[in-house]
Formats: C-alpha cells, structure tokens, sequence
C-alpha cells in the first residue's frame, strides 16, 4: 500500500496533466515517499487520459460530469493513509506535496495550500477571483460556519485517509471544494495552512466564475438554515410585533408626526412572515440533522427535548383561540353599535395576526414532528 495518493480531477487538460503527474512522482522519490497518483478523469475528449498514464498514473473513470463526481471516484479509488489532492492544470507546484504530507505527520487532520497568504504569480488569478470572488466567498464560509481559512478556494489540499471517510462528502460540481471546507469544520477536525506558490495556467479554464461562485454561495447559505431563515426570521418577528404592541392602544405622536396603524399593518406582515422563516428555519435544520449534515447544536437539541407535536398543537391553538377570542371582542362592540360602521382596525389586526400565527404553529408542528416519526425498518 502506498502512503500517499496524489488525486488529480482532469478534464481535458493534455497538456498539462503529465507534467503534473511527473511532478508528484519526483516530489515523492525526492521526499523518500511511497506514492501513487491517480487521475480522476470523467469525459476528456483530448489525449488528457493517454498522457496520464504514460507519465505513470492510474486513471479512475467515473461516468457522472462534474469536478465532485470526479473526486468522488478518485479519492474512492486512492490507497494512501495520506491523500493529496490539485489540479491537473500545472497551477501548483506539485513539489510541496511533502511539505502538505508533514503536516499530516506532525498531527493535522486535513491541510489547506494557501495561496493568498503564500504566492500568485502575475496572470495567475483574474483579478475578479482574486479580490471580489474569493476574499467575499472565503469571508462568508468562515463566517457562517466559524472557521478561520484564507483561502477557501485553494485546489491543493492534503488529509488523512481516516479524515476524509469521516467527511460523507457527495456534492457533485465545484462546490465540492466549499462542501469539503465545512464538513471539515463540523466535524471538528484539525485543519492547518501552508503557504503555496500559484502559477498561471496553460489549457483552457474549466472554472465559470458566475455560474460556479453561485453555486458555492448557494450551498453555502443552505447548509446553514440559522443564517438564512432564523436570524432573519426572529428579526422579522421583532420589527412586526413592536408596532403591533406599541400602537394596540392608540397612535403615538412624536412632535409634528403622527404615527399612526399603517404601521401596524406593515407589523403584521412582517411578523407574520418572520414567524414563516422561523419555522422554515427549525424545519431545515432537522433534516439536516436527520441526515447528518448539521454541527451538534446544544440550543437545538434544548428544543428538540421540549418539543412534543402536542405542546406545538397547544402553543397553537393557544394563539388561534387568543386571536378568535379577540376577534369576537370586535363582534361585540359592533352589535353594540347595532351593527353599524366602527372603527376596531388595532384590534382586527392584532386579532388576525394572532390567529395566523396560531393556525401556522398548529400545522408547522404537525409538519416538524413527521421527523419524529420511527418506522419499524428504522
Ligand atoms: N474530471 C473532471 N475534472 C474537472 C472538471 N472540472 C474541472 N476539472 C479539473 O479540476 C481542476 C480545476 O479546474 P480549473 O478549470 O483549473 O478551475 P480553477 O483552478 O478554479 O480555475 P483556473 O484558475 O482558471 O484554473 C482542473 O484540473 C480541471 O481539469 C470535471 O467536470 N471533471
Ligand atoms: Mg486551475
């Protein structure tokens, strides 16, 4: 069994695949280490595949497109106890391979090659992906997901075998390389950086900046449902209910202004759509759990002990009985007025935002608790 794999994703790059591959095998016979290279090619319709393994690496072949798929497969097909994964476009200096390795040795769980603490040579990185693309998506992983990368982006990259199995990684397109990033951090590895050098590249660019810095932002914000429906969502709640609360009574006037129940109708919608979020929010986050893809959260686990579809219905029915009972208050002072034009808009408002939020609890709970659900195959 070799030590170290050297995993290279490869699509039509025939002119510099074997020149990357020789590279990894001179780092190793300089190094002293046992290694192997695997070309993960799925589709090249140039000599990318022949070129390979002239230069002596194995090719894994793997029938589904994309830069994931083609990890998925090589780094399947790789032996080593350490794996080192580039690119097969001759962008990196293959000969710090080793020096990735001896972190590994030295007791790092996975090692990030970064190349904007370390080296870009001119013409090496657009200036889009160098001070736009990469800067705001690296800032946006690391603060989402609490890491601290520089360089989230980078292709050289080195982990343990024993790491990689604890990963269940399994997108299939470039955010593999964002998918990786954050597993890594759930999972509470140990993660190091090396300064790299970054080379400009010969062949034709298989990166589409949007299209791909789209896909990284878009798995990024799902994987992290606090972020995108919670914290908005509680936000929302709290913008919506001040006004309904602080005008229940009457307008307030502040000098010359009048602040009067336009607001509350705004209130309404906002807290009822952050109420929206909100249970959107616990829903993601319990199949993510479900699937094991959400770091261990001690307030949701609170929750989920507390939570019983019975309480929900309660809560619910709680909210939908105050804003019904509210609404019959109304009813009353109408026939009061025997029936005539008054004016109980505060009220009605409060009454049916109240109503709304009950009838939401009452089929979100019901929705929530079909997590809970075991069958007997389970
Ligand atoms: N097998 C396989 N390899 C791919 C696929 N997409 C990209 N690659 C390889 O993955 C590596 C990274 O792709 P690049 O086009 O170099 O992307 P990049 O390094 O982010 O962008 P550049 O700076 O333009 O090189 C290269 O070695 C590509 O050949 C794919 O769908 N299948
Ligand atoms: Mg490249």
């Amino acid at each position: 069994m070799p030590q170290v794999s050297v995993v290279l994703p490869c699509l039509n790059e025939e002119r510099t695949v074997g020149a990357c591959v020789r590279k990894a095998r001179a780092a190793f016979a300089a190094a002293g280490l046992d290694g192997e290279v695997v070309v993960a090619d799925n589709g090249s319709t140039d000599r990318s595949v022949a070129m390979a393994a002239e230069a002596g690496a194995r090719v894994a072949h793997e029938s589904r497109r994309g830069y994931g798929s083609a990890y998925l497969k090589g780094i399947a097909e790789a032996r080593g106890q350490y794996i080192v994964i580039a690119d097969s476009d001759d962008t990196y200096d293959l000969g710090e391979v080793p020096a990735l390795v001896a972190e590994l040795r030295k007791g790092a769980d996975m090692v990030l090659g970064s190349r904007l603490r370390g080296t870009i040579k001119p013409g090496a990185m657009p200036w889009l992906h160098r001070y736009v693309g990469n800067p705001i998506l690296t800032g946006l992983l690391n603060l989402l997901f609490g890491l601290r990368a520089s360089d989230a982006h980078t292709g050289l990259r080195a982990f343990t075998r024993e790491a990689y199995d604890r990963l269940n990684l399994r997108t299939t397109g470039m955010e593999f390389a964002s998918e990786m990033i954050i597993a890594a951090g759930q999972a509470g590895l140990k993660v190091a950086e090396v300064p790299i050098t970054y080379y400009p590249r010969a062949g034709e660019s298989k990166l589409r900046s949007f299209r791909d810095g789209w896909r990284h932002l878009r798995y990024m914000l799902l994987r992290s449902p606090t972020h995108l429906f919670l914290l908005p969502g509680v936000l929302l709640m709290v913008l919506g209910w001040l006004p309904l609360i602080a005008l229940a009574g009457g307008p307030i006037v502040v000098g010359s202004y009048f602040i009067d129940f336009h607001y509350m109708i705004v209130g309404s919608a906002l807290a009822l759509l952050g109420l929206q979020l909100l249970l959107l929010g616990l829903s993601a986050k319990t199949y993510l759990a479900a699937r094991g893809l959400e770091r261990p959260d001690p307030w949701l686990a609170w929750l989920r002990s507390r939570f019983s579809l019975e309480r929900g219905l309660l809560i619910g029915l709680i909210l939908l009985a105050a804003g019904l009972g509210l609404g019959a208050k109304i009813v009353v002072v109408w026939a009061e007025h025997h029936f005539e034009n008054i004016f109980e808009l505060r009220t009605g408002l409060i009454a049916l935002t109240l109503s709304v939020s009950g009838t939401q609890l009452i089929f979100s709970s019901s929705f929530l608790s079909l997590f809970g659900i075991t069958t007997r195959e389970e």
